[in-house]
């Protein structure tokens, strides 16, 4: 990297830590007290949008430092946005920058590091730029009570400490088993990043930055975390996880036992709780936006919003896309007064559930933040519902033909892999953002100690026949073969349940080919991000010239951590059906960039930040529509084969 980008990567490193003190590092703060957008708004390519800011902040009207940033609280958030758009809007690094220095000590904490993060993740100007990891910005939103209070009694004795942390609750509660899915903290940072990358209240117009297939995506992504769920249930002799309905109870209760940094605990919710109208939204709105969301479906159409004379064919393959962006809703929803907000609306009357009125004043609930959302259990049964909604649609289109399978000439002979072994492992977690900085208090080493699941390194190889020279799109699924009643599961039924491993493009030669491939190179995981210590290290260093900080321009930070590429599986043995299959890669591809086609990491679950979805094919293809019988026949193109995953216990 040159030194112009180790500054802003530092500079970026700096400003997100220990953002919840004032004055932290002396020359940002200089920099920002001495910085007034107004007397600059040349340095910016909206105006207004810095000139409200300042105004607002002027007047005491945004949220105050210290308060829980809500990003599904419409005020909180359209002020937010006024921070976004000032930096993104920003002419030049130098005039963002100095926005950062200015606003971080003058807007609320989550805000800034919200608004920031999507910023940096967004400008030309910083892409490459890595973000510290957020369980490390914000632990808070990561770790339990339990371990906040004793990493604050360490800190008060001014002694290093590793603090274990259990999984919320006890084993008398069944969920427990599989809450080292739901609490993961890579998981749950890929979820927060998901959301940054594809924010649903992103303007593509005003932002100039389009984003290709985003309510397919946010179909298929929570797809595959609830297919991905299923499977550590079963691995763990869990039934597969209910939908819940609107007018039935909430069978599993939650007791987050996570605490704010200012504001209270976390609101935990009882068994069978019943879902209630909040002020300002009834559950009756849902019901009724489902239901037209269901007519759509079931008719094929949906109503546009400027003409509704004007129907829109739901019933192609682009028929997802604006499904998936009416039901989050997105900004891209064709009708937001007709079909309103069904997913985001349900996060946030759970949420707020057991204190719909707000009588009792408390923050807002685990549902309402992606950072902790996945922790409670109605988070996997409030997607196990729409994902059903999503399959009506998906039912409802004509199934692939064996012609459009086939591919002439591309013959899968074997898949050989290695053995499939999975264990868990501690991991620390850096707690220094989790404290304040008390008087006399120095910092001292403090880490938060969890336990993880893992997978030994794996590969697979391929072998194929091909009567010439072809390049092919090789992807590959893996789902349960039998379910919780021991029953094979049929493949029509199956074919719902497959969870990407990989998906990536390979020439093959006239004759035998063995492609091989390494589950690093997986296209839905990423490697785990480096500490904030040690990125910190490392710029210092590269900056010095004793180290070289290797830059990416497409990093990225969404992505299923590499270690959870495989579920759990079983001590003797858990079976999985593995499913091969080539396509055509020159009918796959979307655009001449080679590159897009290598990366791996997260084309799959995260797509590409500026470019279009790598892969022509609809997302979960050729599984995400029914099977009929003769279509998967004799398809030489495709292979099944069943394979084992074993669970070790090293402790
Ligand atoms: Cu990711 Cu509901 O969208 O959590």
């Amino acid at each position: 990297a040159d030194q112009e980008f180790l500054t802003k990567q530092k500079e970026i490193v700096k400003l997100l830590n220990k953002v919840h003190e004032l004055n932290f590092y002396q020359d940002q703060a200089t920099i920002g007290k001495d910085w007034d957008p107004l007397a600059h708004l040349d340095s910016y390519k909206n105006v207004r949008v810095v000139k409200e800011l300042v105004k607002e902040l002027k007047n005491g009207k945004l949220i105050k430092r210290g308060e829980i940033f809500n990003l599904f609280n419409e005020e909180h958030r359209r002020e937010m946005i006024l921070l976004f758009e000032t930096l993104f809007f920003a002419k030049d690094w130098d005039t963002f920058h100095k926005t950062a220095c200015w606003a971080r000590d003058k807007i609320n904490e989550g805000q800034f590091v919200y608004a920031l993060s999507v910023a940096t993740l967004h400008r030309a100007d910083t892409r490459g730029i890595r973000l510290p990891p957020a369980y490390e910005t914000y632990p808070h939103l990561f770790v339990t009570s339990q371990v906040i209070h004793e990493a604050y009694a360490a800190k008060m004795r001014q002694e290093p400490a590793v603090i274990h942390m259990n999984f919320t609750g006890t084993v008398r509660n069944p969920e427990q088993r599989v809450a080292y899915f739901g609490e993961d903290v890579g998981m749950n940072s890929h979820h927060a990043v998901f959301h940054m990358d594809w924010p649903f209240w992103w303007n593509e117009e005003k932002y100039g930055l389009t984003k290709d297939r985003k309510g397919e995506l946010f179909w298929y992504m929570h797809h595959q975390l609830i297919t991905r769920f299923d499977a550590e249930r079963l691995s763990n002799d869990l039934n597969e996880v209910e939908a819940l309905h609107w007018d039935k109870p909430i069978v599993e209760g939650f007791y987050p036992q996570t605490t704010y940094r200012k504001g209270g605990e976390f609101p935990a919710r009882p068994d069978n709780f019943m879902f209630h109208d909040l002020k300002d939204h009834r559950v009756a709105d849902l019901e009724a936006y489902e239901e037209r969301i269901r007519e759509a479906i079931s008719a094929g159409v949906i109503f546009d919003a400027h003409d509704p004379n004007t129907f829109i064919s739901l019933n192609n393959t682009e028929g997802i896309d604006k499904l998936g962006a009416i039901i989050e809703a997105s900004s891209c929803s064709i009708n937001p007064s007709f079909y309103g907000s069904l997913h985001n609306l349900g996060h946030i009357i759970l949420g707020r559930v057991v204190d719909p009125l707000g009588k009792f004043g408390m923050p807002p609930g685990v549902m309402e933040h992606f950072e902790t959302a996945t922790r409670d259990p109605a988070f996997f049964r409030l997607h196990k519902h729409i994902d059903n909604i999503f399959k009506e649609h998906k039912d409802s289109l004509v199934p692939y033909t064996h012609e459009e399978l086939d591919v002439e000439g591309v013959d899968i002979k074997n898949v050989e892999v290695d053995d499939l072994v999975t264990y868990f492992e501690d991991f620390d977690i850096d707690m220094l953002n989790a404290l304040d900085d008390a008087a006399g208090l120095t910092d001292v080493d403090i880490k938060a100690r969890v336990q993880r699941l893992n997978h030994k390194p794996f590969g697979i190889k391929i072998i194929a026949n091909s009567a010439a020279e072809k390049t092919v799109t090789v992807r590959l699924f893996l789902a349960p073969k039998y379910d919780w009643y021991g029953r094979e599961v049929p493949l029509d039924i199956q074919r719902w349940k497959f969870i990407e491993l990989d998906k990536f493009a390979v020439k093959l030669t006239a004759g035998e080919n063995a492609i091989v491939r390494k589950s690093s190179e997986s296209s839905v995981t990423i490697p785990d991000p480096v500490s904030t210590h040690d990125l910190r290290k490392l710029v210092d260093d590269a900056i010095a010239g004793t180290a070289t900080l290797e830059v990416d321009k497409d990093v990225r930070h969404c992505g299923v951590p590499d270690r959870l590429l495989l579920p759990k599986g079983k001590t003797n043995g858990m079976k999985y059906t593995m499913f091969v299959m080539l396509s055509d890669f020159e009918e796959d591809k979307v655009n001449d960039l080679p590159h897009d086609y290598e990366y791996g990491g997260f084309v799959s679950y995260c797509g590409t930040i500026n470019h279009k979805y790598p892969d022509k094919k609809p997302m979960g293809w050729p599984l995400d529509r029914k099977i009929c019988k003769d279509s998967f026949h004799d398809v030489t193109n495709m292979y099944f084969r069943d394979v084992e995953i074993k669970f070790e216990h090293t402790h």
